[in-house]
């Protein structure tokens, strides 16, 4: 039973892939529609096959609808992939596998950015299709490329990077587009949030490029709030994808306390995995320690609801 409370704060939850798709379905559980307000990652996409693949918006999209392949962490489940098999005996691109189900998000996604649509829009008419209540915004609205340098000075595409080279090559840093601005919408939201949550994603592939979009650290750093972050590392390692690889490769250590270590300022509160006991608060920075562990929804929907308190505490 969902209960909506009227005193619920408006939240803003900025996400990546799986992890912050998991909390944000947990928040969507918890939180009046109205209230929650999802900003994503859109660094991620690129062309493919004439079409535009949008992999951290459809994770959220999934997952949010409840047709998420939480094996993969991408794509739908139960997907058949009768038409990228035949993309291959064609001799096509098959290194970037589009099932059957998530080639049609992708074909209507084409068709009205085509029509001169927004990403914005198009993705409020693709949450209307799955039945998704919350405002799942992209954090743009003009393409935002994440670039990865790697340790031999070469500079890749994300999803070369990710998929045909499976996240392997060492980072030497990650290469943010300049001069990209947010959209409309998540300024709104941005403007009216008591509290911005930083899910448990990738800080440097997923967070900060979100972050990296005019003018939303700002934003995020003047609106009087709460600002909480979920650590994406748990005893040392990223639960799924390269982020504990990456910070190692990029002279940090793998840890909750240097995730912390790389909001900063930015945050006031921090969520780190009780299997982490122990971390030591740093300069003012409030602590909570919870299970981050999010496998169904009963742990997606404790876990939001300990976020959420955690910030209104920070709030009073
Ligand atoms: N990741 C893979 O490792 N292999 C794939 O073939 C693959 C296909 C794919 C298709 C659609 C989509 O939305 C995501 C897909 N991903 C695949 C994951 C994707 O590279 C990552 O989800 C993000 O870019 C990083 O979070």
């Amino acid at each position: 039973m969902t209960t909506f409370d009227s005193s619920a704060p408006r939240v803003v939850c900025l996400a990546g892939g799986v992890g912050g798709a998991k909390l944000a379905d947990g928040l969507a559980r918890v939180l009046p529609p109205s209230n929650l307000t999802v900003i994503v990652n859109t660094g991620d996409d690129f062309r493919h096959l004439g079409l535009t693949i949008c992999p951290d918006l459809d994770t959220v999209l999934y997952t949010l609808a409840g047709v998420a392949n939480d094996e993969t962490g991408w794509g739908r489940a139960g997907e058949s992939w009768r038409a990228m098999s035949e993309v291959g005996r064609l001799k096509g691109p098959d290194w970037f596998s589009l099932g059957d189900l998530d080639l049609a998000t992708h074909l209507t996604r084409a068709h009205w950015l085509d029509a001169g649509e927004t990403l914005t829009a198009v993705t409020s008419r693709l949450c209307e299709g799955f039945g998704i209540a919350p405002a799942v915004l992209p954090m743009s609205d003009q393409p935002a490329p994440t670039l990865i340098e790697t340790d031999t000075g070469d500079i890749l595409p994300f999803q070369v990077w990710f998929v045909r080279e499976r996240w392997q090559p060492p980072v030497r840093r990650v290469i943010l587009p300049e001069d990209v601005r947010a959209s409309a919408a998540a300024v709104r939201a941005l403007e009216t949030a008591d509290v911005v949550i930083i899910a448990p994603s990738n800080p440097f592939v997923s967070i900060d490029p979100i972050l990296n979009v005019y003018p939303i650290r700002a934003m995020i750093e003047d609106v009087p709030r709460a600002v909480v972050a979920v650590s994406p590392i748990v005893a040392g390692r990223a639960i799924k994808g390269p982020a504990a690889k990456m910070m190692a490769e990029m002279g940090l250590e793998p840890s909750a306390a240097a995730v912390a270590r790389t909001y900063g300022h930015l945050i006031d509160g921090f969520i780190y995995d009780c299997r982490d006991e122990g971390m030591a608060a740093e300069d003012g920075l409030a602590l909570l320690c919870a299970d981050t562990m999010m496998t169904g929804a009963a742990e997606r929907e404790r876990l939001a609801r300990e976020v959420i308190a955690f910030a209104q505490e920070l709030l009073a």
